[in-house]
């Protein structure tokens, strides 16, 4: 074993028994109430799952083992000369909640290369589709191909112990994860840079410092990367994403089938496709502006005939979040220091003054602030990724590293098929019935 899963195998030794005291000692203690609103409302609120890899707090924002994300880049090690850390390290810190050493994330680092390598049917799979398919329906099936190389499965038909489940659970989801960035770019040169014809991955670079070299973008890509991948990995349990991975794995569906389930969920335009609307929107904007930084009063007139025409304003609002997305506030950051001047950046700042009031002003919006997709790309674009359909794909790349990483330990806890109880319309009215 190498030292991140010999050091799993002590964490996970060290929370099974804490699992199991709340199980027998407290079984049937109630923690939440459910109302017919969250029933009928997508079960917003209601807390059914348990996690340890990350917490949303609504009013602080994401957490990473208790890190905030200004804490996570700024003590996870970083490749020299960057200034944005190994994603490798961020696998190393959600999977045991310790932040490594420079030395155990080059371990990793080294051991991702040797999983990086991508059979050749795969590409054959990626090929087989049109060139106008979306890279979200070519990501999921890359994924799908693959799923004949997962342990888990070849060693579950042999007959394994529940308690070892975790141990191929966690080689198919570092092999799958050291494959993703490559596949992303593979689909992305495919799509839009045909001539470029297929790079192969460069072995000195990490996986962020990669996956730039395999788009052909140069320096500070690869810290876009590293910065996209971390910010995107996980939103605690409850999002579509992350929580279409912990059910579908929960079957024992292994982390092939589970991760093309959550790249479909992420593909929906009230999930990850988001960032590409809000680019869709700013462009809209730009193009009506000609150019030109609109007036306060402008803004607002282009903010409010988006909201009079029924639709929503892409990148604020948020199912949980109750303020400003510290992902937004990061990105904002990266920005301000290495693009002040771009267009859709002023654009963006721009309407961060307006659009909170006029949401609240509105009065629908449970979350008047922005979220993370409201700048994600606008980064991507001032770097030449202006395909803004495949942001979801980056977007699917770094989520992919909170929820396999809740995978692997749904599975090393033991953790049941998800079943919950479903009930009819007729048995609702029943029970708000005036007794
Ligand atoms: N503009 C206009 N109206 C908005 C709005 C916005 N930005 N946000 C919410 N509203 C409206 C809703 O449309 C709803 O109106 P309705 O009653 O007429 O249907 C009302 O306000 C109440 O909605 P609310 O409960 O506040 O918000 P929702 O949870 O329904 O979701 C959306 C709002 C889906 C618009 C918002 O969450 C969004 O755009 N999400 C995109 C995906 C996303 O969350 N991206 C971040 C990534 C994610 F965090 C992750 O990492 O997983």
């Amino acid at each position: 074993m190498n030292n991140l899963k010999e050091k799993l195998y002590q964490k996970i030794q060290e929370h099974r028994p804490r699992i199991t005291q709340l199980l027998e000692e407290h079984g049937d203690t109630v923690i939440d109430n459910v109302t017919v609103a969250q029933v009928i409302g997508g079960m917003r609120g209601i807390k059914s799952l348990v996690t340890d890899i990350s917490y949303l707090d609504p009013f602080e924002g994401i957490r990473y083992r208790g890190f905030t994300l200004p804490e996570v880049l700024a003590k996870l090690p970083k490749p020299d000369r960057a200034n944005m850390p190994f994603v490798e390290g961020l696998y190393y810190l959600l999977l045991t909640g310790e932040i490594p050493t420079k030395e155990e994330v080059e371990s990793l680092v080294v051991d991702f290369k040797n999983r990086r390598v991508v059979p050749r049917y795969v590409w054959d799979v990626i090929d087989a589709f049109p060139s106008n398919s979306h890279p979200m329906a070519i990501l999921s099936a890359a994924v799908m191909s693959l799923e004949r190389e997962s342990h888990f499965s070849s060693n579950y038909k042999n007959g394994i112990n529940k308690m070892d489940y975790w141990s191929t659970t966690y080689e198919d989801a570092t092999n799958l994860l050291a494959k993703m960035p490559l596949i992303g770019a593979y689909i992305y040169n495919k799509l839009y840079h045909p001539e470029k014809g297929h790079r192969y991955p460069d072995p000195s670079l990490d996986l962020g410092g990669n996956f730039a070299y395999m788009m052909g973008k140069d320096s500070p890509y690869d810290d876009v990367s590293r910065m996209y991948f971390i910010i995107h990995a996980d939103h605690e349990s409850g999002n579509v994403s992350a929580h279409t991975g912990h059910l579908v794995a929960s079957s024992l569906s292994d982390i092939y089938y589970a991760t093309s389930a959550m790249i479909n969920g992420l593909a929906g335009p009230l999930h990850g496709l988001a960032n590409q609307e809000v680019l869709r929107w700013l462009q809209g904007l730009m193009e009506q502006m000609k150019g030109e930084i609109p007036s306060e009063e402008d803004l607002k007139a282009y903010v409010w005939d988006t909201l009079n025409s029924g639709q929503v304003i892409p990148g604020y609002g948020h199912a949980v979040l109750r303020k400003t997305d510290p992902r937004y506030t990061v990105q904002r950051e990266f920005c301000l220091k290495n693009m002040p001047e771009d267009p859709l950046f002023k654009y963006v700042d721009a309407l961060y003054k307006v659009v909170p009031d006029i949401l609240r002003e509105q009065g629908k919006a449970k979350n008047p602030w922005p979220n993370v997709d409201a700048q994600s790309g606008v980064v991507q674009w001032h770097y030449g990724v202006t395909q803004y359909d495949f942001y979801t794909v980056l977007f699917a790349i770094g989520r992919s590293f909170g929820v396999l990483s809740n995978i692997i330990w749904d599975r090393a806890l033991g953790y049941p098929l998800e079943r919950p109880k479903s009930i009819t319309t007729e048995m609702l009215e029943k029970m708000v019935e005036p007794k």
